[in-house]
């Protein structure tokens, strides 16, 4: 019987050293030590062995049960690893390899210039606030004293919702100009507000003339605002955004709503003011309009004229970023070639 379980044994060995897969090593497992294996009928018959063999019978097949047992645990425990190890691709894998770095997005580089001109504005006290894109004629024209029938129309190309006759039409916004009026009509001075948002305008395209681009408007009313206030407050703006030594140009305009009203250029980057095609010729860029509110203008909202005073400004933001970058064709915001815009 000793001999029997000794070649049970030998056998058993010799198989597992054979054994390559898990579902191989279950077979083994069965034949050796299952319920139904060679060893546990010997285990089993021990009753039917003369007394003097039995306890050493015994003793002897536990032995080898408890050491089949145990490699077969072992076993188990290196194919395991081994099918981890094929199935993460083997001795091929390099685990000190840095992972791959995933692509990420970015801001939208006149997103970025709009919060660069917000926080120039809010370190000199403003609110940043945005407000709607369609709007009705009142606000867009009418309460910043550009009348139906008024010639200052025509300097804003319109998109209209409505049929531009009537009285209350809605309209795809040509400045932000009308959030000075819905500031005023909503808050008491003293207001420093800056709004960031886009416009539309039924104009031909070129180089830095878009139908949709963004403007930030800026409005300021208080007792004792006069130019001064206006012009320095401009000038620092254009000195965080193009450094001291980018040449600023004022110079007087025209709008229905301010008086007196500017403008306010940066000399063009391309040319350095000898004239080029992106500028017209003329050396320079207008980036934005200002001017002091006109009186009538805080009358209509509530605000007396008598006691307050402010200034206002609208700025290009497509322009400005022009001019920050040195970029040659206002168009390449809004293509979305991806060339172009991963520059920033
Ligand atoms: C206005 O829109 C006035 N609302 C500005 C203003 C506000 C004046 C408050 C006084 C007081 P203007 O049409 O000039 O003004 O436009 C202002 C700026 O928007 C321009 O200086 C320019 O930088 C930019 N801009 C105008 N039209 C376009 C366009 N088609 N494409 C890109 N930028 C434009």
């Amino acid at each position: 019987m000793q001999q029997e379980l000794d070649r049970l044994e030998a056998a058993a060995l010799s198989e597992l050293h054979d054994v390559k897969t898990i579902s191989q090593l279950e077979e083994w497992r069965i034949r050796y030590l299952g319920k139904k294996s060679a060893l546990t009928s010997a285990l089993r018959s021990l009753g039917s062995q003369p007394p003097e063999q039995r306890r050493a019978v015994g003793a002897h097949a536990n032995t080898i049960k408890a050491n089949l047992q145990s490699l077969l645990n072992a076993k188990q425990e290196t194919l395991s690893l081994s099918s981890i190890d094929q199935s993460i691709g083997g001795a091929s894998l390099d685990v000190t390899l840095p992972g791959r770095s995933m692509p990420i997005g970015r801001l939208h580089p006149i997103t970025q210039v709009i919060q660069e001109i917000c926080a120039v504005f809010a370190r000199m006290g403003f609110q940043v606030i945005d407000g709607p894109e369609v709007e009705r004629d009142y606000y867009n024209f009418e309460a910043l004293n550009i009348p139906h029938d008024h010639p200052a129309r025509d300097m804003f190309a319109t998109l209209w919702i409505d049929s531009k006759e009537d009285r209350d039409a809605r309209l795809l916004r040509t400045h932000t100009s009308p959030m000075q009026i819905r500031i005023m009509e909503q808050h008491k001075p003293p207001l420093r507000f800056v709004v960031p948002g886009r416009t539309y305008r039924y104009e031909a395209t070129d180089a830095t003339h878009d139908w949709m681009f963004h403007q930030v408007e800026g409005l300021a009313v208080d007792t004792d605002i006069t130019l001064r206030d206006l012009k320095e407050t401009l000038f620092e703006f254009c000195r965080s955004i193009f450094g001291r030594d980018t040449g600023v140009r004022f110079r007087c305009d025209y709008f229905p709503f301010v008086e007196p009203g500017g403008e306010i250029a940066i000399e063009c980057f391309q040319c350095k003011g000898g004239g080029c095609r992106l500028c017209g010729g003329t050396g320079w860029l207008e980036i934005l309009g200002t001017g002091m509110v006109h009186p009538d203008v805080l009358a209509r909202c509530g605000v007396d004229p008598a006691v307050y005073s402010g200034f206002a400004f609208g700025m290009g933001v497509e322009r400005i970023t022009i001019l920050r970058y040195g970029v040659d064709d206002i168009r390449h915001f809004y293509s979305g070639d991806f060339r172009f815009l991963r520059q920033f």
